[in-house]
C-alpha cells in the first residue's frame, strides 16, 4: 500500500490498560475482533510503558492482525520498535523526538503523524513533512492525562482552516470521540475547498473499551459517514441574497410564524419567564418555559426550537441544558443560545464553553460582550482578553465596536461554527451565510427595550419562533427568519414607544406585547405597513 492511499477514516488508537480494556482483555485479542468488523482502517499502537522487548513482541503480533485486514500500523512515539517490526510508520507528539530525526531513521515511505493542538504546531508539522496530523485534545477524556490543550471542535475546525491548501497531509481528531458525537465532530469539521476538511477521527475508549469492539468500530463509521440530524439539507455555500430579496421575504415568515404556531421551549431566568412568555405568545408561537432538562426529549419531538439562555447560570441549570442541547440535535431541532453575562465571571465563561462544545448551536445570539466572551471561548482570542474585558453586568457591553471591524469578527466565528451569529446593540448585526457572506445590519429599535430588563432574552425567544417555522435548516431559509424575527421585536419597539399612551419603560412594556401582536395580525391581514420602517 502507498501511503498516499492510505484511510485515515477510522484510526484506532490500542491502550493496554485495565482501567480501558478491562482486566481480562488482551490488546492483540481486541484488535482482532475489531478488525473483523472491517470498519477500521489505521491502527496505532500506543503503549507508554511496556518494556521494549515486549513492546516489540506485541508489535509484531498486531502487525501480523493489521497485514491480514490490510490496514497500516504505526507505533506511538518509538521510532525504534516501528523499524524493529518492519510496521508502516510512526506516530510522534511534541513531546517525543523530533519529526526530522525520525523521518532520517525511517525514510520517505514510512509514514509519520504528528499531534498538533494549535495552528503554529500545525505548520510546523506541515513544514516538516508530516504525513497526517492528530489534532487534538478535542475533548476532555479520561484516556489520556496531560492533555495540554482541550481545543473543542472549534480548536480543530480553525486548525483545519488555517493548514496550506496545496499541503497534502491528511488530518485526523482526537481525545473523547465516541459514538455520542462523532458524526457532529466529522460535520463541523468539513470545509469546502480549498480548505482542508477531517480526514477521520481517532478513537481509544470508544472501541478499546467496548464489549463488541467489531459492533462498536462499524458503529463508529456508519455516524461518521452520516451527516447529524440538524445538518442543513443542501451544501453550504456563500449565500448571495440582497438586502431587498430579504425584506420581501419577511411577511411570509411573519405568516408562517403565525400558522405554525411553533412551540418555544425556554430555558430561562426567573426573572423573564414570563415576559418571555407573553412575547411569544404575542408574535404567534407556542411558549412552554421548562428548565428541567429530562423533559427536552419529548419536547424536541413537537417540531419546535430550544432557547438556552444563561440568565442564572447553576451548576445543575447547566446539566439541564446540555441534556436539552442533546436532545434538540439529536431531533435536529434548531437551539438559539443566548450566553447572558458570558464574560461576567470565570463560572460563565467556563460555561459558554462547556456549551459552545457541548453541541451544536444553530443560532448564537449576543450582545458585543457576549459575543466577545464566545469568540474566546471558541479559542478565537486568548482567554485574557476576555478577561480583561470583563463585563461590568450582564446589560452592558465594551462601547459600540467599530462596525466592519464587529462584522468581520462574527462572520469568522460563524464560520467557524457553521451557524447563524446575531450581535445585538442599538445595530443588531446577523450573519451566517458562509466565510464571504452578507453581514446584515437592522437599525430599528427603541432606547425603552434597554430599560427593560429581559427585552434581549425575550428577542432570542422570538428568533426561537422564526427558525422553528422556518421551511428548512439551510442557510437560505434560517438568515431571513433572523432577520424578521428582529425587524418584528424591533419595529414593534418603536411602534410602542411613539403611542400617546406610552410615558416611559413601565408604560412601554404592555404597549410593546400589544404592537407585536398587531404586527402580526396586520401582516396576515396583508398590511405591510409597519415594514417600510425597516432600517
Ligand atoms: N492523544 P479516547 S487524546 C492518545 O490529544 C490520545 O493528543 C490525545 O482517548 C491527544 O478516544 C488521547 O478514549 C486519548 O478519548 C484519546
Ligand atoms: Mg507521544
Amino acid at each position: 500500500m502507498r501511503k498516499q492511499d492510505v484511510d485515515y477514516s477510522l484510526y484506532l488508537v490500542t491502550d493496554s490498560t485495565p482501567a480501558v480494556l478491562g482486566v481480562r482483555r488482551d490488546v492483540c485479542a481486541v484488535v482482532e475482533a475489531a478488525l473483523r468488523g472491517g470498519a477500521v482502517t489505521c491502527v496505532q499502537y500506543r503503549d507508554k510503558t511496556g518494556d521494549t522487548g515486549a513492546l516489540v513482541t506485541t508489535a509484531r503480533r498486531l502487525h501480523a492482525l493489521t497485514q491480514r485486514a490490510g490496514v497500516p500500523l504505526l507505533v506511538n512515539d518509538r521510532v525504534d520498535v516501528a523499524l524493529a517490526v518492519g510496521c508502516e510508520g510512526v506516530h510522534i507528539g511534541q513531546d517525543d523526538v523530533e519529526l526530522a530525526t525520525a523521518r532520517r531513521l525511517l525514510g520517505e515511505n514510512k509514514i509519520i503523524g504528528v499531534t498538533v493542538s494549535n495552528v503554529e504546531e500545525m505548520l510546523e508539522a506541515c513544514r516538516g513533512g508530516a504525513d497526517y496530523l492528530g489534532i487534538g485534545t478535542v475533548f476532555a477524556t479520561v484516556t489520556k492525562e496531560n492533555t495540554k490543550s482541550i481545543i473543542g471542535v472549534d480548536g480543530l475546525q480553525q486548525i483545519l482552516l488555517r493548514i496550506p491548501a496545496d499541503s497534502p497531509v491528511k488530518t485526523v481528531c482526537i481525545g473523547g470521540i465516541n459514538a455520542s458525537n462523532a458524526s457532529r465532530v466529522a460535520w463541523q469539521s468539513s470545509n469546502p475547498a480549498p480548505h482542508h476538511s477531517l480526514d477521520g477521527i481517532a478513537v481509544v475508549s470508544a472501541i478499546m473499551g467496548a464489549a463488541d469492539p467489531a459492533g462498536a468500530s462499524r458503529e463508529l463509521l456508519r455516524l461518521l459517514r452520516t451527516p447529524p440530524p440538524f445538518a442543513p439539507p443542501s451544501p453550504r455555500h456563500t449565500i448571495t441574497t440582497t438586502p431587498d430579496e430579504l425584506l420581501g421575504r419577511v411577511p411570509d415568515l411573519v405568516r408562517a410564524v403565525a400558522a405554525r404556531t411553533p412551540l418555544s421551549h425556554n430555558m430561562t431566568n426567573l426573572v423573564v419567564q414570563n415576559l418571555a412568555a407573553n412575547v411569544a405568545l404575542a408574535v404567534g408561537a407556542s411558549p412552554i418555559m421548562a428548565n428541567y432538562g429530562e423533559e427536552a426529549a419529548d419536547l424536541a419531538r413537537l417540531g419546535g426550537a430550544l432557547v438556552v439562555n444563561m440568565g442564572t447560570v447553576t451548576p445543575e441549570g447547566l446539566v439541564n441544558y446540555l441534556k436539552a442541547l442533546a436532545a434538540y440535535n439529536g431531533a435536529g431541532r434548531p437551539v438559539v443560545y443566548d450566553p447572558v453575562g458570558a464574560g461576567a465571571t470565570a463560572v460563565r465563561r467556563a460555561a459558554t464553553k462547556t456549551i459552545l462544545g457541548a453541541g451544536y448551536i444553530d443560532v448564537l445570539k449576543g450582545n458585543q460582550s457576549e459575543i466577545q466572551a464566545c469568540i474566546a471561548a471558541s479559542g478565537m482570542s486568548d482567554d485574557q482578553t476576555a478577561e480583561a474585558q470583563q463585563q461590568r453586568g450582564v446589560d452592558s457591553g465594551p462601547g459600540e465596536a467599530d462596525a466592519t471591524k464587529l462584522g468581520g469578527v462574527i462572520r469568522d466565528l460563524a464560520t467557524l461554527r457553521k451557524n447563524i451569529v446575531v450581535a445585538t446593540g442599538k445595530t443588531d448585526y446577523v450573519t451566517g451565510g458562509g466565510a464571504d457572506g452578507p453581514v446584515f445590519a437592522v437599525d430599528n429599535g427603541h432606547e425603552y427595550l434597554g430599560m427593560v430588563t429581559g427585552t434581549g432574552c425575550c428577542l432570542g425567544t422570538t428568533i426561537s419562533a422564526y427558525v422553528a417555522a422556518a421551511a428548512t435548516a439551510s442557510p437560505e431559509d434560517r438568515l431571513p427568519a433572523v432577520l424578521a424575527a428582529l425587524l418584528h421585536y424591533n419595529i414593534a419597539a418603536e411602534l410602542a414607544a411613539e403611542r400617546n399612551d406610552v410615558r416611559g419603560p413601565g408604560t412601554f412594556v404592555p404597549a410593546f406585547l400589544d404592537e407585536l401582536y398587531r404586527v402580526r395580525k396586520a401582516t396576515v391581514d396583508g398590511d405591510l405597513g409597519w415594514l417600510k420602517r425597516a432600517r
